[in-house]
């Protein structure tokens, strides 16, 4: 095991919908305490001043349970009377800013402008939330997530939302220079167990891995890291991630997943039974592979999963 930290530490990397979800199950199967979420702030964009930050709001609200299951994203019980009004004057609605959601970003933008870092913004949001987790940034610094698609370069949110990722794309990256946020690199390094949820590989794991020190900080931890692969029976658990795949020439199964997060970084990998033949091909790449039931379908099933990642961890 890590370092004998008093509560066993869980850190686990998060993206958005997938995250979240796993999260809850994760909670059901540990005690208060144990678990510091790295959330994505790739996906983050400012609109109408107002700075949007999607993954670390997806996590909030849905382990604070405020979210708005369907869509896994955004407020239950929302009401849209701001955007109806932006949009009377013409004011860009391609991304829609619910308005319970609108007092988030309100929130965030006061203390941003303030100057206080988005891990303690983030803090504050999280005590309103009385969220059972530490939910870290995994940077303060402004960043996005870029695409290059139909030969145009445009925020991530842009080409997701706005395209519906309709057009193949040519190149993604982490735009703007960032350190890990405060907490982030100790918490990685102290951790018992490091998970990486059934989250995009490259424009959410993989933004988080591009934050300098993160990916190599994980990679020395005493931690085991165990991944759950977002992709099953090949094609991806949430729609169009397997354009982000394309986009870095990595199949979309669960075992080109695994290599390429690499044996460097994961000691192990949970694949859906259906893709239990992938089993062997991860093992020889040096990755522990168990074959388990993927899809959190509800409570019991988000639960096994978190319950399998720990067992594979050890
Ligand atoms: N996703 C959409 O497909 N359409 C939207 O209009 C939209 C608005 C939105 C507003 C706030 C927020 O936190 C997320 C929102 N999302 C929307 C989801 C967003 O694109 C997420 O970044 C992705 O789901 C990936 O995590």
């Amino acid at each position: 095991m890590g370092a004998c930290s008093v509560a066993p530490v869980i850190v686990v990397l998060a993206g958005g919908v997938g995250a979240a979800r796993f999260l809850r199950g994760l909670l059901a199967v540990t005690a208060p305490g144990e678990v510091t979420v790295v959330g994505n702030t790739g996906d983050d964009i400012t609109l109408h001043g107002l700075r949007v930050c999607p993954d670390l709001d997806t996590v909030t609200y849905t382990l604070g349970n405020g979210i708005h299951e369907e869509q896994g994203w955004g407020r239950a019980d929302e009401t849209y009377r701001v955007a109806t009004e932006l949009a009377l004057y013409g004011a860009p609605t391609w991304f829609r800013l619910g308005d319970r959601d609108l007092g988030t970003h309100l929130f965030r933008r006061t203390l941003l402008d303030d100057g206080m870092p988005l891990s303690e913004v983030t803090r504050r949001i999280a005590e309103r939330w009385r969220l059972p987790v530490t939910l870290l940034p995994m940077t303060d610094d402004p960043v996005e997530t870029r695409v290059v698609a139909g030969g145009r370069e445009m925020h991530f949110q842009e080409y997701w939302v706005g395209l519906h990722a309709a057009l193949p794309v040519d190149r993604v990256w982490l735009a703007g220079d960032c350190t890990p946020a405060p907490g982030v690199l100790d918490a990685i390094a102290n951790a018992d167990t490091i998970l990486l949820p059934p989250s995009n590989p490259v424009v959410s794991i993989g933004t988080i891995l591009a934050v300098p020190g993160i990916r190599s900080t994980i990679e020395r931890a005493n931690a085991p890291v165990v991944g759950v692969s977002p992709v099953i029976g090949g094609a991806p658990v949430r729609g169009m991630a397997d354009r982000m795949l394309a986009a870095i020439g990595v199949d979309c199964t669960a075992a080109a997943v695994a290599k390429h997060y690499g044996a460097a970084l994961l000691d192990g990998w949970l694949v859906d039974d259906v893709d239990a033949a992938a089993v062997p091909e991860v093992e020889a790449a040096g990755i522990a592979c168990r074959a388990v039931p993927l899809w959190m379908n509800d409570a019991e099933s988000t639960a096994a999963i978190a319950k399998a990642a720990l067992a594979l961890a050890r």
